[in-house]
């Protein structure tokens, strides 16, 4: 029987552009994350990448924000709590949540108030506790504003209530041992249910009865009342340019008129999609969402085989991984030996450093039975794990099988 590490997970929150995908690339050396370079947000689905460290399986959720270039704020809301209350049904736990905000905004804009106060119903009193309120991008702020701002955030209203209620603040300084010292902490926690998974799946509430819910439909409509509020004075101010045959104003405020009376329809849009996720329609985005992990379980099943005779290649040094390159092919069926036929690709075999001397692999002893499993190679995103009781001889060859992590 193959030995399960120990999962402990960690969603990784915030609003758009904050850097979660950049934490998540840094901390787990999944290079290939994307991280945006501009207006445009990238991460437009809730999605875990897993890393070992401390001789656990740390999976770390990266999720959309608000202020989404591609989505609502009320689907964002949405995809969060679908995946929340699917992992909760299979009993997964977070173990805490790492909560972004750059330290480069001078001030909270209408976005991150409306988020943080989104995330204190998602997540609820008890919760909270396992949170850590993470400033980030402080290499673009001299230090002592930077404190500044932190110390108003800490004392503020929005941040204030949560530390209260037991949140803690932490920086994030760039790097992955900053970004591992988060993770250290988080290691240690107790491992809660957010309000919103217990008032899904535990009380079997709609999403209009959630708090989270509540907050953002009466967020909804007080918007939908501002909008209507500038749409009558637009109207007023209308009147008035006509009366005075202003033609140029009026072609301008005809042309706000229009902008606003779209963001009314969408605020209208956004409350009757939040109003139609009664019961049964949550349970359809929740199998959707099992089926789309189940996809994913799928495809993760596949396998890399490294060839035992590829050794070779040069031994590169780095701060947790000392890697080594060489060469595997991509096995959807272990039993199927023409699939070791396969043209193979370049792949980089990493083992932490310390754990075994570059010498040793050089010797080819790497492939030794008995030895550790603290080998990985980086494949499409996710981390492969060097299974040695796997090894198959195919061709007369032999060939060492890494599996998702
Ligand atoms: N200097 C610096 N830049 C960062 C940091 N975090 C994020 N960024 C940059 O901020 C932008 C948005 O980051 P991204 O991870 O895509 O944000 P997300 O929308 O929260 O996932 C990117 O251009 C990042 O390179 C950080 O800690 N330091
Ligand atoms: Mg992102």
């Amino acid at each position: 029987m193959e030995d399960q590490k120990k999962e402990i997970i960690i969603a990784v929150m915030g609003v758009t552009g904050t850097g979660k995908s950049y934490f998540i690339r840094e901390v787990t050396g999944i290079s290939d994350i994307e991280v945006s370079s501009g207006l445009h947000s990238c991460t437009t689905e809730v999605q875990p990448y897993s890393f070992p460290y401390a001789g656990a399986k740390i999976t770390l959720v990266d999720t959309p924000g608000f202020n989404d270039t591609t989505k609502s704020d009320t689907q964002v809301l949405l995809d969060i709590s679908t995946w929340m209350s699917s992992n909760y049904r299979k009993g997964k736990l977070l173990s805490g949540i790492i909560y972004l905000h750059r330290i480069t905004d001078v001030r909270m804009d209408g976005s991150s108030v409306k988020y943080v106060k989104m995330f204190r119903k998602l997540c609820g009193p008890n919760a909270l506790q396992n949170v850590l309120l993470t400033t980030t991008q402080w290499s673009n702020v001299n230090q002592a504003q930077g404190e500044s701002r932190e110390r108003e955030l800490r004392d503020g209203m929005f941040w204030g209530g949560l530390i209260t209620e037991g949140a803690s603040v932490t920086r994030f300084m760039g790097t992955r041992e900053s970004g591992l010292e988060l993770i250290d902490k988080l290691i240690g926690y107790q491992p809660k249910p957010l309000d919103i998974q217990d008032q899904i799946v535990g009380r079997g509430m709609e999403m209009t009865e959630t708090n989270a819910g509540k907050f953002m439909n009466e967020e909804l409509v007080s918007l939908q009342e501002e909008y209507q509020r500038d749409l009558e004075d637009l109207k007023q101010e209308h009147q008035k340019a006509k009366k005075k045959k202003d033609n140029l104003r009026k072609k301008r405020l005809k042309k706000e008129r229009a902008q606003f009376q779209k963001k009314l329809e969408e605020a209208e849009a956004q409350r009757k999609y939040l109003e139609s996720l009664r019961v049964d329609m949550m349970k359809k985005l929740e199998e959707a969402e099992a089926k789309k992990q189940e996809e994913r379980e799928r495809r993760d099943r596949a396998v890399i085989a490294v060839a035992s005779e590829a050794i070779g290649g040069d031994v590169h040094f780095q701060s947790m991984f000392t890697s080594y390159s060489t060469r595997g092919r991509l096995i959807y069926d272990i039993n199927d030996v023409w699939e070791f036929a396969k043209e193979p690709f370049d792949v980089e075999i990493l083992y932490q450093s310390g754990i075994l001397s570059p010498i040793a692999l050089i010797l080819k002893t790497f492939f030794d039975p008995g030895m550790s499993d603290d080998y990985y190679i980086i494949y499409n995103q996710g981390y492969y794990q060097c299974k040695p009781s796997r090894s198959v001889e195919r061709f007369s060859e032999n060939f060492v099988i890494f599996s998702k992590f």
